[in-house]
């Protein structure tokens, strides 16, 4: 594996951190590409593409069934992957660990595999205003089938979960909570330990949505209590196709799969099917063992560069681009929670989001216009679509520059 531009306790040299992606470095019409679209997917460094191509060129083969040599080194690498998935959470054991495509299978295994077996009609599933479409209809569709209640914490005017109201919303009934670490739509931090906490005292499951915060933070699931944690791997500077379920071994114990086939059983007979132990029990099928071991390539490099070092980089980045983005004329921030990751959202007067990302896009910028699957968000908000550039670790100060320059062009274009 290459390794990352610098050392821990190094300055954070973006430039050298550029240097290990390439697709960075070319030309979108006719401008040098400024990426600033990490929340919908991160781009990726050299030593995740090298990972998977040498994977495919030296160690293919399917795992746990072979005796062979190579069957030998696919089983060893990708469950490899699944220990360094198990460290990057700080989880107890890599048995916790259930590889899925992304964030969004992980949610709906829990709410399959976990909550139907559990919820009757009346009981409660609470979940907030925040989320992601795919932390809100998994559970919707579940409560249609287990007439259990859907309830909905609200945020407030900043983009802050109005925690004021969760004492009201948990009791009794609920069963199950589901909340976003980090708002994709309004950057917002939620103050998880705390949340979390207090559901624990009242016997309330808690499933964690944490794509958007596992490329820019610390994460030890340990530390913050919850029963489930779900994180996609494209963002995290990995590939697409592969993401992670952390589950607390007694709740994976208890949970069903949702889907059968090889790989999961102990024994299968006409009569009857024993499920293997998890995480196995989950992973039906061959598994997307190049893109575990991909993974596994990111998680180490965003680890060798520090994601407290990356944190920083970002938090400096999001301040100047929050500053300059509120001088244009015109410009409202959507989202000004006291904690934010690196995501800046906002909407210019009297112009629709997708004209700002086209006209973006003619200058190299690529950023994202539209509901960002949060369309609740965007309802409390009184906003149809949102203008959103997302910061990654690669993003430089000038790069911010190209975005208020863009942002002064489109005021320009369309007159306003
Ligand atoms: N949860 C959050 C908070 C997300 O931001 C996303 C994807 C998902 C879940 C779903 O992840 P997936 O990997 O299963 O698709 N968010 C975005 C976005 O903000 N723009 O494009 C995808």
């Amino acid at each position: 594996m290459s390794h990352p531009a610098s050392a821990p306790d190094d300055p954070y040299d973006v430039e050298r951190v550029r240097r290990d992606f390439p697709i960075l470095h070319q030309q979108v019409n006719g401008h040098p590409l400024v990426y600033l679209d990490n929340g919908a997917t991160s781009q990726k460094p050299r030593c995740v593409i090298d990972a998977i191509s040498d994977y495919y060129l030296r160690d293919n083969s399917n795992v746990h069934r072979g005796v062979h040599t190579l069957a030998a080194r696919a089983t060893e690498a990708f469950e490899s992957a699944r220990t360094r998935a198990q460290e990057f959470l700080r989880a107890q054991d890599s048995k916790e660990i259930v590889f899925v495509r992304g964030t969004s299978e992980a949610i709906n295994l829990v709410a399959r595999g976990y909550a139907v077996p559990q919820l009757k009609a009346g009981d409660e599933v609470l979940i907030t205003e925040m989320e992601h479409h795919s932390n809100i209809v998994p559970w919707q569709m579940i409560c249609q089938e287990t007439g259990a209640l859907l309830r909905v914490l609200p945020i407030d005017e900043q983009g802050e979960l109005s925690l004021d109201q969760l004492d009201d919303l948990m009791h009794a009934k609920t069963r199950v909570l589901a909340l976003t670490h980090v708002s994709n739509a309004l950057g917002t931090v939620n103050p998880l330990a705390q949340i979390i906490r207090k559901a624990r005292d009242k016997g309330i499951v808690t499933i964690v949505d944490g794509a958007q915060a596992a490329p820019h933070m610390r994460i030890d699931v340990q530390k913050l209590g919850c029963d489930f944690y779900a994180f996609s791997g494209h963002k995290v500077y990995g590939p697409t196709g592969i993401g992670v379920l952390y589950g607390r071994m007694p709740l994976l114990r208890e949970m069903q799969p949702y889907q059968g086939g090889g790989e999961m059983i102990r024994k299968v007979s006409f009569d009857e099917t024993t499920y293997a132990d998890p995480p196995y029990k989950f992973e039906a099928g061959t598994p997307n063992i190049a893109g575990a071991v991909g993974l596994a390539a990111a998680l180490d490099y965003v680890d060798e560069l520090g994601l407290e070092r990356i944190a920083r980089h970002e938090l400096t980045l999001l301040k100047y681009a929050t500053a300059a983005v509120e001088k244009v004329a015109g410009i409202r921030i959507i989202g000004r929670a006291r904690e934010k990751a690196g995501i800046l959202t906002f909407i210019i007067d009297g112009v629709h989001a997708h004209d700002v990302g086209t006209i973006m896009d003619h200058q190299g910028i690529a950023i994202r216009a539209g509901h960002h699957c949060a369309m609740p968000v965007m309802k409390k908000f009184g906003v149809a679509a949102t203008t959103r550039a997302s910061f990654g670790l690669y993003n430089t100060h000038q790069e911010v520059d190209a975005l208020v320059s863009g942002l002064h062009e489109v005021r320009e274009i369309m007159g306003t």
